[in-house]
């Protein structure tokens, strides 16, 4: 019946405490006010402005709401493999337990901001097996040969027009780059981390220090 129908959330994920989340938006915005300033991101301006002019990185992502994780993204049902993953044990066993995350690395393209989340074999258990949940959302090529959990993340921030679905589409990208053997163009040593920039936009910093980030696996329904 109806009932039935609307009992699938719209995604499962893990949803950041309210202390963390501040602590990730200062972390973040700090990166990218010092991103900007970068000459060799201003070597590639082009590939966000479409000109060689200045961006303001702190304006030209727009945050997405509460920070969080997904792990399963259920459309209430629509989407392949909802009901089968709503069913997991796992899934029934962890509803409501806290998570610590481990942010491992930021990174930016002209479409998406975002953290990488490194996945434990126990968070592990939480994530789709089932349809190969890396490349859900749009085909990336060679996707489906990553390690499983490789598109798990969290959105900090959308260019105009992006939506935040395109964020585990950008990392996979860059993960397979890395997967292919490309080194990436090592371009600074920060306080962070290291800044690789990997071509067209993509820029990622590689964590000194993850960012341990306690967070509940929970539902979103909208
Ligand atoms: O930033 P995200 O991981 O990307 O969190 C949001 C959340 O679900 C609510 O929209 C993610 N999302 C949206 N569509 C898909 C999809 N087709 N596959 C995987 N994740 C998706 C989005």
């Amino acid at each position: 019946g109806p009932l039935e129908e609307v009992s699938l959330p719209l995604f499962f994920g893990w949803f950041l405490l309210t202390s963390i989340q501040d602590k990730i938006k200062c972390t973040s915005m700090d990166f990218l006010k010092t991103l900007d300033t970068l000459e060799a991101f201003k070597k590639h301006l082009i590939d966000f402005s479409g000109k060689a002019e200045e961006v303001d990185l702190e304006q030209y992502f727009q945050p997405t709401g509460i920070l969080h994780c997904t792990t399963k993204f259920c459309n209430y049902g629509k989407a392949e493999g909802a009901k089968e993953y709503a069913e997991k044990q796992a899934v029934k066993d962890f509803y409501g337990s806290i998570f610590d995350l481990s942010l491992s690395a930021l990174f930016v393209t002209p479409r998406t901001f975002g953290a990488r989340v490194s996945l434990t074999e126990e968070q592990l258990q939480l994530w789709p097996a089932d349809a190969d949940a890396e490349k859900q959302a749009e085909s990336v090529p060679a996707a489906a040969s990553m390690p499983l959990g490789s598109r798990a993340h969290v959105t900090l921030g959308c260019a105009e027009n992006v939506e935040p679905v395109q964020t585990g589409v950008d990392l996979l990208e860059i993960l397979t780059l890395q997967q292919e053997g490309q080194q990436g163009e090592q371009v600074e040593e920060m306080e962070l981390g290291t800044l690789t920039y990997y071509g067209t936009g993509k820029w990622l910093l590689n964590l000194r220090e993850p960012i341990s980030a306690p967070a509940c696996f929970s539902s979103f329904y909208g």
